[in-house]
């Protein structure tokens, strides 16, 4: 890399970039800001395996003291996974942790940013942001949806976190011309849930079969990038009944503690853990675990 290089790949991902190889980009505010120590870093280590697996490269990407990197050895990953104050970047701070030295990790909106500065057209994470229960009045938003708009970057996740409004969240993403493409469901997942209720706008079974969508859609000049939502396998799902339960429990205790902002998406993750004993944060590691799977199908898919 040539030092005017606005990011630093690990010699992993240099190679993969370098032979023209499949890598599967992936996330750290999931690790800093979406579960605890240590099931934070044993997720994050599975993920990378599974990609590895399925013959790609995995590419962590975050902010370490000012430096961009994409791809994170297993020290740097125990570093992010047990560091306290380290920020959440979105697309309107990510220039703001380089510019100041700071340590951050990125959200689906700075990872996609990162992945398309780098050439990586795959990545994988859990659930993406959207629109807020009662956004009407709180204009709460998640930046993830404006960069699905925009960034040519193919994001695999298990739909929109369910603390959102997840009806409201499919109309921003057909208004913003973002595909949004059921990986072998005709029903929108509810990310801990398979099922939300809302029917899904597309549907493609194969790796191969959304790899070539997303050619289409370049060859047609078409920018952005491309929603796959995959459902969790029913072992590891939970009736959106009981979800439901919890979901309006955390936004109750949200709003009664002042929680805002930023803030808000880790906060209700946080107090779901807990009012679930623990098993929504076992559904969230599978989901994602079979998230970076499919992935890296994908990617490979797309090399053939
Ligand atoms: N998926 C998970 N856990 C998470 C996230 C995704 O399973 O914590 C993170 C992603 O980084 C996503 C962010 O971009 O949650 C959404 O935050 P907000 O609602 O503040 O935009
Ligand atoms: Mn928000």
């Amino acid at each position: 890399m040539s030092p005017a290089a606005p990011f630093t790949p690990s010699a992993d991902v240099a190679a993969a970039l370098a032979a023209g190889a499949p890598i599967v980009a992936l996330e750290s505010t999931i690790i800093t800001h979406g579960m605890p120590y240590p099931r934070n870093l044993a997720m994050a280590e599975r993920v990378e395996a599974i990609v590895r697996e399925e013959g790609a490269v995995p590419a962590t990407i975050a902010v370490t003291d000012g430096c961009l990197r994409i791809g994170l050895d297993r020290d740097e990953l125990t570093a992010l996974a047990t560091a306290r104050d380290v920020l959440k970047l979105s697309r309107a701070d990510l220039a703001f942790a380089v510019a100041t030295g700071r340590t951050g990790a990125t959200t689906v909106a700075a990872t996609m940013i990162a992945a398309a500065l780098a050439g990586i057209g795959v990545f994988a994470t859990g659930g993406i942001g959207g629109v807020h229960r009662g956004a009407e009045t709180s204009f709460d938003v998640s930046a993830d949806l404006e960069e699905l708009a925009r960034t040519p970057v193919i994001v695999v996740c298990a739909g929109a976190k369910a603390i959102l409004d997840l009806q409201k969240t499919l109309e921003v993403l057909e208004t913003r011309g973002v595909p949004v493409v059921g990986h072998g469901t005709d029903e929108l997942p509810a990310f801990w849930s398979r099922s939300s209720g809302l029917p899904v706008p597309l549907r493609l079974d194969s790796p191969a079969e959304i790899a070539g969508f997303q050619a289409a859609r370049k060859r047609l000049g078409i920018g952005g990038g491309m929603l796959v939502v995959n459902p969790l396998d029913a072992a590891h799902a939970i009736p959106r009944a009981r979800v439901d339960d919890w979901i309006t429990a955390a936004l109750s205790d949200a709003e009664a503690a002042g929680i805002a902002g930023k803030a808000v998406t880790p906060f209700l993750l946080a107090r779901i853990f807990e009012l679930s004993d623990g098993r929504s944060l076992e559904a969230n590691i599978a989901l994602v675990e079979a998230n970076a799977r499919l992935a890296a199908r994908i990617a490979v898919a797309r090399h053939r």
